[in-house]
This record gives structure tokens, C-alpha cells and sequence, in this order.
């Protein structure tokens, strides 16, 4: 049978080669080879010392991520590492690409490591829900001192080389073939007859304040277990001997295994990675990338066209007027800015970007050469269509003609133009600049190769995508609508919106609904509730307190005052009073007697509004699998990754425990509370939303 680690010798040195593509994970044929190769090397007469390297992109990228929650097989890695550390023969690591996780602590069971100056390694575990399994939080810290092993680890940070020299982490940096340079590291350690150094017979690291070094942990976590319990664990280094320290870390590392927290996300890490794979794409070659335009420089277009530079693409960027031609400039520039300030580009790209790949222009001729361009102009039906009128006009053919509209309908706009196949919905999320979701919106007629495109332009971006189909806030904002009244109607009931925001942000959310509300602008939701008041249902139950304080000119942060009280140059707020009188006074008007709520009665009926709702999307083929939706939510959101998404979140309750309570809620307000058929039927047969995403 053939092996992912092959065995050669040079001279009394035993090469241990690993290729398992695409990142080397350490399967089990991968760490039953390297376990054989060992024992081999150290039966081969005459050789000294054994050198392991890595094919391809990475040293290795970790354990495999694919075994997780399946039957633990043979040999495990916490033994390979033990295994390799034992070894009488002195064993060097030489270290390219990513050295994360298992892979790490591979390395740290080598007595030597050197390095590329462009290798970089971590401990990611804590994104996976888990800690380092395999004595990484028991030999780390015994190279870098607790402080550094629990920075690392609780952040899963990736180190450059030249700082994990600095660290102890590592003892050398080389650049050249990873084997030739591990070769020489080797001969010049033969040659001193250096010895054998393994880690785990160097004292435990210094205590420092466990205590208070778990508790801040935890906060930051926010409701995530696995960074503070790696804190426990670098405590074990301290105080046991290295074996019982292993053994504490195993524990835990089990205990971690086992968590729904474990499950989400993992769930998350490779739904990231499938949600831009469709299977109608398959073999549909997107069209040219080089030049993207942009129409109206606001904060929005100014957003999507910085991300556009710092992808090096060239961009033209529409204005009306010259005042707002420099107004666009400014934005841009000052975003660039801060990307130039966080050493995220070099003063001559800041350059290249502001001047040479740049054009703001009030002439929508300058466009008839871009291979894209994206409208980000007001809201506003007619608007758009006088806007796509012109695009037609002057585009070249083939151009793809996006829109980021957020809830128009992308058929109508695509039915003003003279080539609706060409048309496409990309929504960004603001500053587009910085949020990682696009919402990629397929309209009746859009061409495949013009969908390819947009997941493309996303890709280059660094974004992740996600398909949608047409309707009012396609995925994302039509399932925000629907939870963010469930969260409106309990205001209603009883609960404040201080104990709403409370008890969301302890499930795991960065913000809760109401002061994102304030944050995003109340006029926004005045607005719509505007708009949507014609064709309102006379059940739909809509509290019109806040239409008061908007009509006041209070609009949240931007005013200083929303349904919290802003001090300038402080962070956060405190309750605004008056957001009190008015709850009270349209609980007396409608006739309601407030009563109380749980924490978690208000997470389960936020949760089960969000889960319905996205029930019915994934129901009508807006989104196409569940999957899109848990990426939607967890990139455009805020939504808490630990849970993997609300889909995955609703599995791990039971979809008959969320359906029973979505049932239970209908019995006070039918109309709000409708299952969705999709729900019913996974109840009904016994299936997940999972079980949607494999198909
Ligand atoms: C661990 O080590 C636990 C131990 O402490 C203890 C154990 C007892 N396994 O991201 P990409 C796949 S926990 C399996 O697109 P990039 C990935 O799904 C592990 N598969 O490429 C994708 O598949 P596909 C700690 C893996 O260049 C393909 O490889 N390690 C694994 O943008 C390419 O990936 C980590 O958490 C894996 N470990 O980024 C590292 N890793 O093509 C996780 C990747 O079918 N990995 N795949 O979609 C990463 O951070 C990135 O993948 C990496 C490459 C930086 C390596």
C-alpha cells in the first residue's frame, strides 16, 4: 500500500517526507506513515539523525479537520509527537508554509526546527472550537514562557518566522529547498554533536495569575469555552510534571470534542470554504476582471471601489457633480489611508492606488471600457433604472451591469436594460472595504458565465459569497426583518431592549438588534417601515414608539441619541429614558400588560423567528441550501460562529424542539408565527438541514 510519507536516506541522515495534498493534514495514513518512517530510520544502520519535511504548500496544516467526531483511529498524534520526541536518533523539523496546529506540534516533538523567513506557525484549535491536542499547550510554553504560548493559542494567531525565533519557538531561519537547508541544519548539528533536546524535559513555564488570566479570556470569548480553557491547560505546564500535564491537556482537549460549540465551528470552517463552490458553475468560466466601475461615490461605492484597488484591479468611479467627484476622492483616500497605516499596503501601492488605478469622473463615457460596473446609487426604483438606462447606453458589450441594491427587485431593474442577461445583484455589505459577505443576486435571466463572474470578482475581493435568488432583502436582510420583529414584538410584551441586547451578546452575537439599530441608523428602519406601511397585513403587529423619537430627529449614534444615550468620544451607550415612557405609553394605548421574559426565552424566540424565516427562504430556493444561509448570517451578521450558523444552530437543538416552539409562539400571534413547510417536512421525516447541504 502506498504511503503519504516517504523514506530516503542522504548519507546517515533519514529524510521522512510527507505529501499529502492539498496541506499535508495528518491523517491516519499520514501518522501511521510518519510513526513507520521513525521506526525505520531508527532501525537503519548507521544513520544518526532524522530530518521530517513537507511536499507541496505547507509543512502540515494540522490534524485532519475530515476525522473529527469519527472513531478515533490508531496511532494517535499526542503518541506520534511522544513517539518522535523519544527518539534516540536527533530529529530536525525544517519548516515551510504553515506549520498550524498538529502540525506544530509535530515540529515541537522534533528536538530541532528551522525555518523559511516565509513560514508561518499557530495553534489555531480555538477556531475549531478546541484546544491543541497533541502537546502544544504543554511544550509551547515551555519554549516561550505562559504569557506568549496563551497569546497564541487563545488567539490562534499566525506567527512569521523571524518572530517565533525571537519566540524560542524556533532555532533557525533558511531560505532554500526545505530539504537541502534541513539537510545542512542537520550536518552542522552532527558535527557539533549537538544533542538531543526535547522539549518536554525543559522545566514547566513560571505561573502567572491564572485566575485573572482565565476570567479576561472568557469575557473576550464572548460565550466561546475553548480560548479559556487553553488557559487551563498552559496552567497544567506550570504545575505538573510534563506527563500529567498531557493527560490534563488530553481531558480537556476531549471535553472540548464533545461540545456543540466543537461542532458549529467546524461546521463554519468548511461551509466558508464550500459556499462559493457551485455545482451549477462547474465548467463556467467567468469573464475578464481588469477594469470594474463604480456608480456614486457615497459611502457604499466608495467602500466597494477600495476594495476593488486593493485587489489591484483598475476602477472608475461615477459622480454627479465635481464637488462630490472630490468627495468620492477623499473617501477612498482616506480608506486607503488606514490600510496604508496598518502596514496592509506599501506607500507606492497607496500611491499606484489613488492616482494611476483611479479615475473619478461626472462622465459616464469614461465607463465604455470596464469589464463591470456596480450601481451604488439611492435606493430607489427609478433612480436605478435611469441609472442602468445609461450604463446601457455606454457600456461595451459583455460587460457584466451589477447592482447593490439591498431589497429592489433585480428582475425589474435587469428588464430596463437592453440586456437583462447581463444583469446581476451584488450586495455588499458596509464598509465593503472590510465586511467579508457578498450576497451574489440571480435574477430571472442571468447568464451563467455572468454569475461565475460575480463569485469571481468576489473571490478576488477576498470575500466569501453567497447565491441568491430574487426577492424583498434577498437572504440576509429578509430573514434580519423578520427576527428584528420577533425582537420589536417582545419589546412590545415586556422585555426591554436593554435585556434583548443583553442576552444576545451572551449568546454570542457582537452587538444586540437594538444597538445595531442605533448604530446603523434609525432612519433606515423609519424608512422602511414607511414604505412598507401600504401594504402592511392587518395582523402584522408594529410598534410605532420609535417613529416618535425619529420624528424628534433622533436617529441613534450619528445624533447622540437613539434607544441609547451617546457621550461624545465614549464607547457604547447608556439606556435613553425616554425610550422607556414611550414603550409604556403604546403598551397602555394597545391594551398590553407587560410581562417578564427570560434570557432565554428571548434568545429561543429570536432564534426561532430567524430559523423559520430562514427555513422558508431555503424552502422557496432563494438560498440554495441551508448552508448559504448559515454563511449569510455568520459573514454579514455578526451571527456568533461558534453555533455555526442559525441552521446549524436549530440542528443541534432538534428541529421538532425549535418546530414545538415555533408552534407554542403561534398560539398568541398565528400570523407572525407560521411554521415553514420546509421545517415541517425535516420534522416529518426525520432529517436535518445538514442532510440538505450533502445532497
Ligand atoms: C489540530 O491540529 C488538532 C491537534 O492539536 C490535536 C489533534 C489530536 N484537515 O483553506 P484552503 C482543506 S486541529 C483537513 O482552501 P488555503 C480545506 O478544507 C487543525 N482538510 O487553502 C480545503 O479543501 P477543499 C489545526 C483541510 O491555502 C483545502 O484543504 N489546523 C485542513 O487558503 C485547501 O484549504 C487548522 O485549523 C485540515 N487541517 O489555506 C488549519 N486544512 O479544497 C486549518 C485545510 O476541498 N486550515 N484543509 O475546499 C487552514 O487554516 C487553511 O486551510 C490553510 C490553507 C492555511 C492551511
Amino acid at each position: 500500500m502506498s504511503t503519504p510519507v516517504a523514506y530516503s536516506r542522504q548519507g546517515d541522515v533519514a529524510v521522512l517526507r510527507i505529501d499529502n495534498p492539498p496541506v499535508n493534514a495528518l491523517s491516519q495514513a499520514v501518522r501511521q506513515g510518519l510513526s513507520d518512517a521513525m521506526d525505520r530510520a531508527e532501525a537503519d544502520a548507521g544513520v544518526k539523525a532524522a530530518l521530517i519535511v513537507g511536499e507541496g504548500r505547507a509543512f502540515i496544516a494540522g490534524a485532519d479537520i475530515t476525522e473529527f467526531g469519527k472513531p478515533p483511529m490508531q496511532p494517535n498524534l499526542p503518541d506520534l509527537c511522544t513517539r518522535i520526541e523519544a527518539s534516540p536518533l536527533v530529529v530536525v523539523a525544517s519548516m515551510h508554509g504553515v506549520s498550524l496546529g498538529g502540525g506544530l506540534e509535530v515540529a515541537l516533538g522534533a528536538h530541532y526546527r528551522i525555518a523559511q523567513p516565509s513560514a508561518r506557525v499557530g495553534l489555531p484549535e480555538v477556531h475549531l472550537g478546541l484546544i491543541p491536542g497533541a502537546g502544544g499547550t504543554q511544550r509551547l510554553p515551555r519554549l516561550t514562557g505562559a504569557e506568549k504560548a496563551i497569546e497564541m493559542i487563545t488567539t490562534g494567531r499566525q506567527v512569521g518566522a523571524s518572530e517565533a525565533l525571537g519566540m524560542g519557538l524556533i532555532d533557525k531561519i533558511e531560505e532554500g529547498d526545505t530539504e537541502a537547508v534541513g539537510l545542512a541544519y542537520v550536518q552542522d548539528l552532527l558535527a557539533q554533536e549537538a544533542p538531543r533536546r526535547p522539549v518536554s524535559a525543559l522545566p514547566g513555564p513560571d505561573a502567572i495569575d491564572w485566575d485573572a488570566t482565565y476570567d479576561a479570556v472568557l469575557k473576550k470569548g464572548r460565550g466561546q469555552i475553548s480560548p479559556a480553557t487553553a488557559v487551563r491547560a498552559v496552567q497544567a505546564a506550570s504545575e505538573l510534571p510534563f506527563d500529567a500535564g498531557m493527560l490534563r491537556e488530553r481531558e480537556l482537549f476531549i471535553e472540548l470534542m464533545g461540545t456543540d460549540q466543537r461542532k458549529g465551528m467546524i461546521h463554519a470552517f468548511f461551509n466558508e470554504r464550500a459556499v462559493g463552490n457551485l455545482p451549477e458553475l462547474k465548467g463556467v468560466a467567468p469573464r475578464p476582471l481588469k477594469a470594474i466601475g463604480v456608480i456614486g461615490g457615497g459611502t457604499m461605492g466608495a467602500g466597494i471601489a477600495t476594495a476593488t484597488l486593493l485587489a489591484g484591479m483598475q476602477v472608475v468611479l461615477i459622480e454627479m457633480k465635481d464637488d462630490a467627484v472630490e468627495a468620492a476622492k477623499g473617501r477612498i483616500g482616506g480608506n486607503l489611508q488606514g490600510a496604508l497605516k496598518r502596514g496592509k499596503i506599501s506607500q507606492d501601492a497607496f500611491d499606484t492606488m489613488t492616482t494611476k488605478a483611479l479615475t473619478v469622473s461626472t462622465d459616464y463615457g469614461t465607463l465604455k471600457d470596464v469589464d463591470l460596473v456596480i450601481e451604488a446609487v439611492f435606493e430607489e426604483m427609478s433612480v436605478k433604472k435611469d441609472v442602468f438606462g445609461k450604463l446601457d447606453a455606454v457600456c461595451k458589450p459583455g460587460c457584466v451591469l451589477a447592482s447593490n441594491t439591498s431589497y429592489l427587485d433585480v428582475n425589474e431593474i435587469a428588464a430596463s436594460t437592453s440586456r437583462p442577461s447581463d444583469v446581476i445583484g451584488l450586495h455588499f455589505f458596509s464598509p465593503a472595504h472590510v465586511m467579508k459577505l457578498l450576497e451574489v443576486v440571480v435574477a430571472d435571466q442571468t447568464a451563467p458565465d455572468v454569475v461565475a463572474t460575480g463569485f469571481a470578482l468576489a473571490k478576488a475581493l477576498g470575500k466569501v459569497s453567497v447565491r441568491a435568488g430574487v426577492c424583498d432583502g434577498f437572504i440576509g436582510n429578509r430573514i434580519l426583518s423578520v427576527y428584528r420583529t420577533a425582537a420589536d414584538h417582545m419589546v412590545l410584551d415586556g422585555a426591554t431592549p436593554y435585556q434583548i441586547d443583553n442576552a444576545l451578546t451572551d449568546f454570542g452575537f457582537a452587538m444586540g438588534p437594538f444597538a445595531v439599530a442605533d448604530l446603523a441608523g434609525l432612519d433606515i428602519g423609519w424608512m422602511t417601515r414607511k414604505r412598507k406601511a401600504p401594504h402592511r397585513h392587518p395582523e402584522e403587529r408594529v410598534p410605532t414608539y420609535l417613529d416618535k423619537l425619529c420624528e424628534q430627529g433622533h436617529f441613534g449614534q450619528k445624533t447622540g441619541e437613539g434607544y441609547y444615550l451617546y457621550e461624545k468620544g465614549k464607547r457604547g451607550g447608556v439606556p435613553n429614558p425616554k425610550i422607556a415612557e414611550l414603550i409604556a405609553a403604546e403598551q397602555r394605548d394597545l391594551g398590553i400588560t407587560p410581562r417578564p421574559f427570560t434570557d432565554e426565552d428571548i434568545v429561543r424566540r429570536y432564534m426561532c423567528a430567524m430559523v423559520n424565516e430562514a427555513a422558508k427562504v431555503v424552502g422557496e430556493g432563494i438560498a440554495r441550501r441551508p448552508l448559504d444561509v448559515d454563511m449569510t448570517l455568520l459573514f454579514g451578521y455578526g451571527f456568533p460562529r461558534f453555533w455555526g450558523g442559525p441552521m446549524k444552530w436549530a440542528d443541534i437543538q432538534g428541529l421538532d424542539k425549535v418546530l414545538a416552539d415555533i408552534e407554542a409562539f403561534a398560539k398568541d400571534d398565528a400570523w407572525f408565527w407560521q411554521p415553514a413547510p420546509l421545517l415541517r417536512e425535516l420534522v416529518a421525516s426525520g432529517r436535518t438541514f445538514d442532510d440538505l447541504n450533502k445532497g
